[in-house]
């Protein structure tokens, strides 16, 4: 029999990946590398990198306890070949195999690398999702439209989760509507369990700090789960603390609170400690034992086998040049603001804040802040997407860049969103406690405490009339711009554009 190398990926972490599964565990060898090439192509923040290679490291100890013979390559070895290619070389030579088993990676990027390496290579389905490419493109073909929610029961249906029969679970779909309440400022979320690093984690950590501790992000303190015990421990958690108050405050924003009612395991599903639908069946569980509300295990479940499956399709339909698009031709340069440079907004400035210190911030606060703000000052979209997808723990291209480029930007032209995800600041007002401290003043238009989320909004709205105008989700928007006087507005647009320049020259805004 030929001897293979089977490689497993930094966010391919589970014994259930399919290049292990189709691997015959007397005769192959699991080929597992910290590379430069993906260390550096992006400046990651240092908490991702040392999540990534303490649950590396550790995933191959595990294999090896179950029988595995796996060639592991720390990034500080002499002969690390820096590249997943030149590893599997490298390994290659040494055992003599001529044959490689991949699971499919999440990036077009790599996925092109290992389809051109210089050994043959079999790419097999990621099918830790639910639903394959296949499925994802038979549903897309031929629909003037690809909006989730369609989707979404197509996957409550194939996996049965909240299903009675065929209906579903309370005869309603979506429970969203009654999901947007405001946090008072009394909320006292528990957050995510925490896990002190041991000494494999703390080897790691000194690693990453030498290598990457110039990266934009706190490394300490580290309290990431690195193994599929520690992530099943935080699952649980979550299911407990979290989940039957997820629906009630999904939206909202609290200053004093990173976290809320969110259940921060993305990183852990993304690199393959949990498994997407274990996850959901963990909180239907606690919904059928009467622990958690129907509002919240569905709100939950919908952003699992919904949003993240749906994402996942339209990367992969949407091709390599999906993450180039910029329908809406914004060319501002990302502001400092996004790498911690000083801003007077108290919203934005919480958001990377939070952002630095924990490689996280919630969904609201990614589409809604970072995302809202950066939409209606006109950044490129190619940099918003390269600074998400190196600030999260939980960024790998195939979920980031149609969040970033679709949900958020609206660069795709409407792909994804119906509507680009702009507001003014009347939206963080009533969701958050943002605007009580802030320099700025919420209610104010014009002048120089208006709220820079007001005046862009309108100047937004204003120069890109022509694109969404026909836009009925829109219609009382313009029609709210065009009852407003003239004079008001010109004054709007005028201090829009002054605000822009002061953000082009660097001032602190
Ligand atoms: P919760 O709010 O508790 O949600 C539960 C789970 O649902 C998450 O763990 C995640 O697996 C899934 N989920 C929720 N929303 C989405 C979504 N829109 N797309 C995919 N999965 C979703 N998610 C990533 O995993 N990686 C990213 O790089 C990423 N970048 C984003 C960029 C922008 C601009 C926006 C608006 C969203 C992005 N998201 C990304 C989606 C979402 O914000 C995160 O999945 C979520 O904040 C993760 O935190 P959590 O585990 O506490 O999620
Ligand atoms: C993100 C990442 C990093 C920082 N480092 C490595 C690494 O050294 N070795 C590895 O196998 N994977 C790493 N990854 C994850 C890959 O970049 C990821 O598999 C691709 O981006 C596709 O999702
Ligand atoms: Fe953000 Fe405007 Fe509120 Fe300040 S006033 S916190 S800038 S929304």
């Amino acid at each position: 029999m030929v001897a293979r190398l089977v490689l497993v990926l930094g966010d391919q972490l589970s014994v259930d990946v399919a290049a292990l599964r189709q691997a015959d565990k007397a005769n192959d060898t699991v080929v597992m590398a910290e590379v430069a090439d993906e260390a550096e192509y992006v400046r990651h923040h240092p908490k991702k990198i040392a999540l990534i290679f303490a649950a590396m490291r550790k995933f191959a100890a595990e294999l090896e306890t179950d029988g595995w013979r796996v060639a592991y390559s720390r990034l500080d070895d002499p002969d690390n070949a820096g590249s997943i290619v030149g590893e599997l070389l490298r390994r290659a030579e040494e055992t003599g195999a001529q044959e490689v088993l991949a699971t499919e990676p999440g990036e077009w990027r790599l996925i092109d690398k290992l389809k051109y390496a210089p050994i043959k290579t079999h790419i097999l389905n990621d099918d830790r999702f639910i639903a394959s490419h296949t499925e994802f493109e038979t549903w897309a073909e031929g629909r003037k439209s690809m909006r989730m929610e369609y989707f979404y029961r197509d996957m409550r249906r194939k996996t049965g989760l909240l299903m009675d029969g065929d209906k579903p679970e309370g005869d309603k779909w979506n429970y969203d509507h009654e999901n947007r309440k405001a946090a008072d400022g009394d909320l006292c979320a528990e957050g995510p369990l925490k896990f002190e690093p041991d000494e494999i984690t703390q080897d790691v950590l000194g690693l990453v700090e030498s290598r990457f501790g110039d990266n934009f992000g706190d490394l300490y303190p580290f309290d990431f789960a690195t193994t599929r015990k520690e992530a099943l421990q935080a699952l649980r958690h979550f299911v407990r603390h979290g989940l039957p108050s997820f629906g009630d405050y999904q939206d909202a924003m609290l200053k004093g609170d990173a976290f809320l009612y969110h259940a921060v395991l993305s990183p852990y599903i993304n690199i393959g400690l949990l498994s997407p639908l274990e996850v959901c069946e963990a909180a239907v569980k606690a919904y059928a034992d009467g622990d958690a509300p129907i509002n919240a295990t569905e709100g939950f479940i919908r952003q699992i086998i919904g949003w993240r499956e749906y994402m996942r399709g339209i990367y992969f339909q949407q091709g390599s040049a999906y993450t180039t698009r910029n329908v809406l031709k914004h060319k501002r340069d990302l502001p400092a603001l996004y790498w911690g440079g000083e801003t007077h907004m108290s919203c934005v400035g919480d958001a990377v804040a939070r952002t630095r210190a924990n490689a996280y911030a919630h969904h609201i606060q990614r589409l809604m802040l970072t995302g809202n703000f950066a939409l209606l000052a006109g950044v490129e979209p190619t940099q918003v997407h390269q600074w998400y997808l190196e600030v999260y723990a939980d960024a790998f291209e195939w979920v980031e860049a149609p969040n970033v480029i679709g949900m958020s930007q609206f660069a795709d032209g409407g792909i994804i969103a119906s509507k680009p995800y702009v507001s003014s600041g009347a939206y963080i007002n009533r969701m958050s406690d943002y605007c009580k401290g802030c320099h700025y003043s919420v209610t104010v238009k014009t002048g120089e405490k208006a709220c820079p989320f007001n005046l862009l909004y309108w100047h937004f709205l204003d120069r890109h009339r022509d694109q969404f105008k026909n836009n009925a989700r829109m219609g009382n928007m313009y029609r709210t711009w065009d009852r407003m006087d003239e004079a008001k507005r010109n004054r709007v647009l005028e201090d829009a554009d002054a605000l822009l320049k002061r953000l082009d020259a660097g001032e602190i805004i």
